[in-house]
């Protein structure tokens, strides 16, 4: 196993040295934002878990080597080539073997993560169940990654392109424990609530890190999900954001988008139908998710 893996000078020292690291995924780089924004945007988000007492590891595939830590042109280039294949678990094998490039997607940045020893991941949002899926089948790898692997997911919930009702109902299923940080109800990505409660709320990295050494101490196999709420200033006006996700919806469906393609033309969409406001509210919460993400790296370490 160890021969597909590589790592970075900095990841390298961490563990030599037995800082805590947070993995961060390489799809919302290649196919989540924009050119320059997601580039400044991944330099930026490494940088808080820096100051936050961790050490950032974004994961990607590159030349048949699963990376663990970016170097900055490796991030550019990321950022700035067409033809970045989306990587999900199913991608794995192939896009290694064939030296193509490929993004990680929150799946296989938990795959990454986890054959690298890795507990804690940083990003956006997850994958889930999506509206139709009684028809289309249509399910994101993501969940069954939490549901059999060891990494933890701060994200702030999940985009409501998708059924937040199902996407729950599928995690409690397997047996996925949802987090609420400083929440009751699953944050909707763009806004801090959703009409969906929670029935876990912790409000603090501490307790985060002790209930998630419990279940892996327990052999409670599967990953968590903390649902880390944007802040209120960054917050998006629901009524906006739903008509949107609905017109975006319906696009999605006259052009027959399906499979692999479906999430990210929904993503980009939403940012061309906001005029890129929805890319600040974005930015905004991924940055709030590393902090609190290295918070808990840092408590788990300790
Ligand atoms: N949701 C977002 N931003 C993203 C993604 C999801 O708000 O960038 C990306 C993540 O990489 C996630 C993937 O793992 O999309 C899910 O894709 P799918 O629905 O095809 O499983
Ligand atoms: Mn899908």
């Amino acid at each position: 196993m160890k021969q597909y893996l590589s790592y970075s000078q900095e990841v390298q020292e961490a563990f030599a040295t037995g800082k805590p690291v947070v993995a961060l995924e390489s799809t919302i780089i290649s196919h989540g934002m924009p050119y320059p924004q997601n580039v400044q945007t991944a330099r930026e988000v490494e940088q808080i878990i820096r100051d936050n007492g961790a050490i950032p590891a974004t994961i990607a595939i590159i030349d048949g080597k699963i990376k663990i830590g970016l170097s900055d042109d490796e991030l550019e280039m990321f950022g700035n080539s067409q033809g970045v294949a989306k990587a999900s678990r199913r991608d794995l094998a192939y896009l290694v073997a064939t030296k193509q490039l490929g993004a990680t997607t929150v799946a296989t940045t938990m795959i990454a993560a986890s054959l690298a020893g890795i507990k804690i991941f940083v990003t956006g949002g997850i994958g889930g169940v999506h509206r139709g899926a009684e028809t289309t089948m249509d399910i994101s790898a993501d969940l069954e990654e939490l549901a059999q692997t060891d990494v933890a997911v701060i994200c702030a919930g999940a985009k409501s392109i998708l059924d937040l009702g199902l996407t729950l109902e599928y995690l409690e299923t397997n047996g996925v424990p949802v987090i609420g940080y400083g929440t009751d109800v699953l944050p909707a990505f763009f806004t801090r609530e959703s009409d969906f409660g929670l029935n876990i709320r912790v409000d603090n990295p501490e307790t985060v890190a002790d209930i998630l050494r419990v279940k892996w101490d327990l052999g409670l196999k599967g990953g968590a999900v903390i649902a880390n709420p944007i802040p209120e200033a960054d917050a998006m006006d629901k009524s906006f954001i739903d008509g949107i996700i609905n017109e975006a919806l319906k696009e999605a469906e006259e052009q027959n988008i399906a499979g692999k393609d479906v999430t990210p033309f929904m993503l980009g969409k939403v940012k061309d139908l906001t005029e890129g406001t929805s890319l600040e509210a974005n930015i905004a919460l991924v940055k709030n998710n590393a902090l609190i993400g290295a918070q808990i790296a840092v408590a788990l370490n300790a």
